[in-house]
């Protein structure tokens, strides 16, 4: 399935040079066909720079090009490579690309790095992060997937792959040895590992549900009764008159979102109507909203300008993730604040530093994620759980004197899970899922 493929690899419009890669069988005899010094694209050393004019099939020169030559395996996909470099005019790497299609197809999004994984350049979860490393909307959110893409998760779960494997053994090693004089194994000793892995699972599993707020955002909810300052604080955050301030209670109906990086890490920010009785069908529909997106938020920030919060009752139970600021703090004595309440003024860069503070403590963030492996994508933590759940079975199968066939068992089950993440035994549908989310050209 090395058929060649192509795209342009650089985003459309205009730049200062575009690219378009092609991979597969004969790539460089492709490029070759069109281009005016073949004998020394063809003789190229991978890695290196070949300059000539790039021909349509009419025999036309289209552009002077640079044409970077990888062979393979030593290539981003594992196959032959040719880069394009053109000049950044839409209309010329748009017909450079339609001369390549003439003896290639267009690659579907992700198919590249789709081919990187099958040639086993990249593992899964890597081949994952390539994405989530293109699309992070913060630094932070980047840092976290080069970091993945750099293998620090895979060496993590091949670490505890291996571990398994051990542990596995010595159940193995136990059952085939049953019926012979041998000394027992120490089930002591068996139950430490798995206990151990299990705590090492779990350790990245707790870390990865905070740290999947770098790839999705942290969302965070404006609430407060009317006029309590939400537009004006959403609008400042954002550095933009983003949504609409009046002095007039029941500015805001429709809620708006929008995403910002908060020092660094990603944050979808949702600014709502105040809550208030209303006999206005409008302002309630907008309430009601407000209210889900509350339920639904990661932090509630609760503004509220009189001396204390008139936080409605039927929330209580959202109280944990609310963290409660006493708005227009340019107008009031602070000295009165009830304890953990945090003064903000839409019109100072400090009230929104103090909040901004109080945000990054209350989500955990880890601050060293660039030395740690880190589980930040949803699908991984599915697997990292079901393989808990299983090391679970395995415990509980020890205790209970169940025979270590059934240990062992449980065992299998935690690697292959784990193995999931890495993609050992991939189905076409779940690559069909993953790579589907690329753009073209990665
Ligand atoms: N002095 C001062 N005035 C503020 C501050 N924040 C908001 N205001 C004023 O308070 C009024 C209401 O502000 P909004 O931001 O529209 O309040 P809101 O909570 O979005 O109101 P609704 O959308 O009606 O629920 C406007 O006149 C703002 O100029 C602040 O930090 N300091
Ligand atoms: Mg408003």
């Amino acid at each position: 399935m090395n058929d060649p493929i192509s795209a342009r690899i650089t985003p459309a419009g205009s730049s200062a040079i575009a690219v378009i890669r092609i991979s597969g069988f004969k790539a460089l005899e492709i490029v070759a066909g069109y281009f005016d010094n073949p004998d020394k694209l063809l003789k190229a050393r991978s890695h290196s720079i070949v300059f000539g004019t790039f021909k349509d099939e009419t025999g036309i020169p289209l552009d002077e090009v640079l044409i970077s030559v990888f062979r393979a395996p030593h290539s981003y996909t594992g196959e032959d490579v040719a880069e394009i470099n053109c000049h950044g005019n839409p209309l010329i790497a748009e017909r450079i690309l339609g001369v390549l299609l003439l003896k290639s197809r267009l690659a579907n999004p992700g198919e590249f790095t789709l081919r990187a994984y099958l040639n086993s350049k990249l593992d899964l979860s890597r081949a994952e992060a390539v994405n989530d490393l293109i699309q992070a909307g913060s630094s932070k959110a980047s840092m976290a997937a080069l970091m993945q893409v750099k293998g620090y998760l895979s060496r993590h779960l091949e670490s505890l792959l291996d571990e398994l494997a051990d542990a596995r053994l010595r159940c193995e090693l136990a059952i085939d040895f049953a019926d012979q004089d041998l000394p027992q194994i120490d089930t002591n000793d068996l139950r430490r590992r798995i206990l151990e892995i299990r705590q090492r699972a779990c350790a990245l599993y707790e870390e990865g549900s905070h740290a999947r707020k770098l790839r999705e955002g942290i969302r965070i909810c404006l609430a407060g009764a009317p006029n309590a300052g939400k537009s004006s604080l959403f609008n400042a955050f954002l550095k933009q008159n983003r949504a609409i301030v009046t002095p007039q209670p029941g500015t805001t109906r429709d809620y708006l979102e929008e995403s910002f990086s908060l020092e660094g890490y990603p944050v979808v920010l949702l600014d709502t109507a105040g809550i208030r009785e209303s006999q206005d069908s409008i302002e309630r529909e907008g309430i009601k909203r407000s209210l889900e997106l509350m339920h639904g938020a990661d932090i509630i920030l609760y503004l509220y300008e009189e001396d204390a919060p008139d936080f409605p009752e039927e929330l209580g139970n959202l109280q944990d993730k609310v963290i409660f600021a006493a708005s227009k703090a340019d107008m009031r004595p602070l000295a009165k604040l009830p304890q953990g309440h945090i003064p903000v003024s839409a019109l100072s860069p400090d009230g929104l530093k103090l909040i901004s503070k109080s945000i990054l403590e209350r989500m955990q963030m880890p601050d060293n994620i660039l030395e740690r492996p880190m589980v930040t994508n949803a699908r991984h933590l599915a697997a990292l759980q079901r393989s808990i759940a299983a090391l679970d079975m395995a415990l509980g199968a020890l205790d209970m004197d169940a025979g270590f066939e059934f240990v062992a068992s449980d065992l299998i089950q935690a690697s292959s899970a784990l193995e999931d993440i890495l993609g050992v035994v991939p189905t076409e549908d779940l690559l069909g899922r993953i790579f589907e989310n690329f753009c073209i050209g990665k």
